[in-house]
């Protein structure tokens, strides 16, 4: 699974000064850049840092705008990865990988603040790659074949994946999973997310109201038909499909 080969590289390989003592960072697999499994080792201060967008700020324009972009980058996923390092400082998760601390976080009520923040850090950094400045059009190869088998035509999959993000209530995200080999459109609440469920993310798209508002206002369904048509990167999507086993 995609979410349990997450690298890790240091903070001083990519670039970062502040934090570059003992620090860490968490990227993707895909698009990560000539880095290595780097384990965290300073016991003083292993922390997150914020990974950089794999895009330019301007690059998903006009469909998410600069402002928008930088705001959910800087201070909504930002803000996720200060908090859990503040919560984690001096505790074992202090040098523990991100989904490791989901797993072990999630359901426990004296944990509810570490389990959020790193949930969300996760998923921010899955919806990223989930877009791309070229993006939308039709998956391909064994994605595209999946898609038609499960929904009837990719068509039919666009109007339920729009549909089933319409719908959704409140704050959440909208996902492509694999479940036991079956693919599957759900919608998360809050932080939730699909590994906890035994699920494979392929796809997200982040429900919250500061993912959309300043561009679309309440206008949900707008933002996720952009999405699906200008913005989704199926290269992600069909590489997330094809590192799963079976
Ligand atoms: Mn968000």
């Amino acid at each position: 699974m995609l979410q349990t080969r997450r690298q890790f590289i240091q903070v001083a390989a990519a670039g970062v000064s502040l934090l570059a003592m003992g620090g860490r960072a968490i990227a993707q697999t895909i698009g990560n850049q000539g880095v290595g499994n780097a384990a965290p080792t300073s016991s003083a201060g292993t922390l997150f840092t914020l990974p950089p967008l794999p895009y330019d700020v301007s690059a998903l324009e006009p469909y998410i705008s600069s402002r928008t972009l930088t705001l959910h980058h800087e201070k909504h996923h930002g803000g996720n990865v200060q908090t859990l390092n503040k919560l984690v400082k001096d505790t074992p998760y202090a040098t523990q990988d991100v989904e490791t601390i989901i797993s072990a976080s999630a359901g426990n009520p004296d944990q509810t603040g570490i389990y959020n923040n790193a949930a969300q850090m996760w998923s921010h950094d899955f919806f990223w790659h989930s877009m791309t400045p070229k993006g939308g059009g039709n998956p391909t190869g064994k994605l595209a074949e999946r898609i038609s088998r499960t929904f009837g035509s990719f068509a039919s999959f666009k109007e339920r994946f729009i549909q089933a993000g319409t719908s959704h209530f409140g704050s959440g995200w909208l996902w492509l999973v694999s479940d036991k080999g079956e693919l599957k459109i759900v919608s998360t609440a809050n932080a939730h997310v699909p590994m906890l469920d035994g699920q494979t993310a392929l796809l997200t798209t982040d429900l919250w109201e500061h993912s959309y508002y300043l561009d679309y206002q309440n206008r949900r369904q707008e933002y996720l038909t952009a999405f699906i048509d200008k913005l989704v990167n199926w290269d992600f999507a069909g590489e997330n499909l094809r590192k799963m086993k079976g």
